[in-house]
């Protein structure tokens, strides 16, 4: 009903057989992980990722040695060293790891998280500059810095050494650093290319741990640092940065879960215990509970109190940011919700025929827009951008969908002069531009569109059919097995068939709550999260007792375990 057509993710029958005897796994276990393209030598590794297994000698990375060396005369002659990062979860833990990290073996350091609004993204001039008065001698950029021309030519220039990690783009030339740390330098062959910041940064870590102890550095009285209490952190920048869950972050995300969930993290448990999770941490609160609320602080207020609640060994302090970044949570997604409704307004009052989604307002938070951008993706299933006016001034942010290359589109947009200035991949990308050169710019983008063919968004993928007597908290344990899900490990997705909806019941403006009942009259709860104008929520009331078919995931609800089911799609057999 939503005008997506779904796909079986093919799987290997022989496989499925060959994992099942070999594994003693069940069906579904087995179908799940043939489907994901697991092989049977692949298997022990997958369900179990261990770190020693999968952390690589940080060195590969380029330009490792010399961070390494230059950040470990820094700890032994305790140099006064920033940490600079982007307000995001990525930088943000980032920042956090480095900060604990040095700490530990006894260097502070100045935590500098520049503001996006009034600063822009990444390190600035301005930045550099306050550093350098301050006395500050070494910064270490994270998440941010590959791009930063200006900010580090005028750091050589002061004479200011600066150590980049980072896993963005990089552009051709590099700017000046001591050391440009990152997997995706086209010079890289370290084949780490998936990794987030934070995971980039614990290489730095664990690297930097070597060298110091070889330096004798950790002599007695002076310890060694644990620094797998920290693997938390790099879990969550993983979990939220929508890096590819293989390899090496599988194993930082299920062994970060398991060390989350002990809750050594005071900023952490206080956050946990306000948002009332109780029991073990999960990628799902991860990604979708905490991570908002740590970089609400970046999009709506003060742009460190998010790496500050990540730091912080002070259970008080933890609590008053803990409780200060919910509140600001919750003006995000008021803002959030506002905006949406207004932006929704607008594309459904002009029709929905273009090849990309536009809406534009006057005043809109620039904290916001992105995610309201990504919101009408989902809708419309087509790339949207979001623009918000000020003075004459428009500040746009865009999502795309796959066969759309959003930054080409930009970069195009800017090469035809119609652009202040503009970035991106080809997922998402954000530009500026004069008020007036909307409507040419509009019609620019609309072109490109046109001529592309966005597919992807419009396939569903699922994993199999399903019986509703199946859903049990045991399977959903099984299945929990086969986690972290995310980018490169989808959720399971299954197809209830012939199914009618019962008792529906609006619960709140974005959620709506059903059973599903089969032929044999099996029940089970299930959740719609889609505001009044998506595609699926008038449909789905207007099926009455008519027999549908439903796509949707599994979901642990509340302390109690019990398993509900998270509807993504509805067909009839009138869909074909
Ligand atoms: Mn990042």
């Amino acid at each position: 009903l939503s005008g997506r057509t779904w796909h079986w993710r093919p799987y290997d029958a022989e496989t499925v057989r060959h994992l099942c005897q070999r594994f003693a796994l069940g069906e579904v276990t087995a179908r799940l992980l043939a489907a994901r393209g697991i092989t049977l030598a692949d298997t022990d590794d997958f369900l179990a990722p261990k770190l020693k297994r999968w952390l690589p000698e940080p060195l590969s990375l380029r330009d490792m040695a010399a961070g390494v060396a230059r950040l470990v005369r820094a700890v032994t002659t305790t140099e006064r060293v920033a940490v600079l990062a982007d307000y995001d979860v990525d930088g943000a833990t980032g920042a956090a790891l480095l900060t604990r990290f040095l700490a530990s073996v006894g260097l502070p350091t100045r935590l500098y998280i520049p503001d996006r609004l009034t600063e822009g993204y990444g390190p600035g001039v301005g930045a550099i500059e306050r550093l350098h008065g301050e006395g500050i001698t070494l910064v270490i950029t994270v998440d941010c810095g590959v791009n930063a021309f200006a900010a580090l030519e005028r750091a050589a220039s002061l004479g200011l050494d600066v150590i980049v990690v980072d896993h963005h783009q990089p552009p051709p030339r590099l700017p000046p650093a001591i050391a440009q740390i990152n997997p995706n330098r086209a010079d890289d062959d370290s084949g780490l290319g998936h990794l987030a910041a934070v995971g980039v940064a614990f290489l730095l870590v664990v690297a930097t741990n070597r060298a110091l102890r070889e330096a004798g550095w950790y002599r007695p009285p002076r310890g060694e640092p644990d620094l797998r209490r920290w693997l938390d952190l790099v879990a969550l920048g993983t979990l939220c940065d929508m890096v590819p869950l293989i390899g090496l972050n599988r194993a930082f995300v299920r062994q970060g879960l398991a060390v989350a969930s002990l809750g050594g993290n005071p900023g952490l448990a206080r956050l946990a215990e306000r948002l009332k999770l109780g029991g073990a941490m999960t990628a799902y609160r991860f990604a979708f509970l905490i991570g908002p609320r740590i970089n609400a602080g970046g999009r709506v207020g003060q742009a460190d109190l998010g790496a500050r609640l990540l730091i912080t060994d002070d259970d008080a302090e933890a609590a008053a940011l803990a409780a200060r970044l919910d509140d600001l949570n919750r003006e995000r997604q008021r803002l959030e919700r506002q905006t949406l409704a207004a932006a929704l307004g607008g594309v459904l009052a002009v029709g929905r025929e273009a090849g990309l989604i536009w809406a534009e307002g006057d005043d809109w938070h620039p904290g916001v827009i992105g995610i309201v951008a990504a919101r009408l993706v989902d809708h419309f299933l087509k790339p949207a951008v979001v623009v918000t006016r000020r003075n004459g001034l428009a500040t746009a942010s865009a999502r795309s969908v796959a066969g759309f290359d959003l930054g080409a589109a930009v970069k195009a947009a800017a090469n035809a002069a119609l652009l202040l200035k503009g970035g991106g991949h080809a997922m998402a990308a954000g530009f500026s531009c004069e008020s007036t050169k909307l409507p040419e710019l509009r019609a620019f983008l609309e072109g490109i569109a046109a001529a592309a063919t966005p597919v992807a968004a419009r396939r569903l993928e699922i994993d199999g059919p399903l019986s509703l007597a199946a859903v049990s908290p045991q399977l959903a344990e099984t299945i929990d097995g086969c986690a972290p899900f995310g980018n490169g490990n989808p959720e399971p997705r299954f197809v209830f068939r012939s199914v009618t909806v019962d008792s529906l019941a609006s619960v709140a403006p974005s959620l709506t709550r059903c059973h599903l009942v089969d032929l044999n009259g099996e029940r089970r709860q299930a959740v719609l999260f889609a505001s009044e104008h998506h595609p699926l929520t008038q449909p789905l009331r207007a099926l009455g007792q008519r027999h549908c078919h439903v796509a949707a995931r599994l979901r642990h609800r509340g302390a109690n375990h019990a398993v509900e089911l998270l509807i993504d799609d509805v067909a009839t057999d009138a869909d074909g």
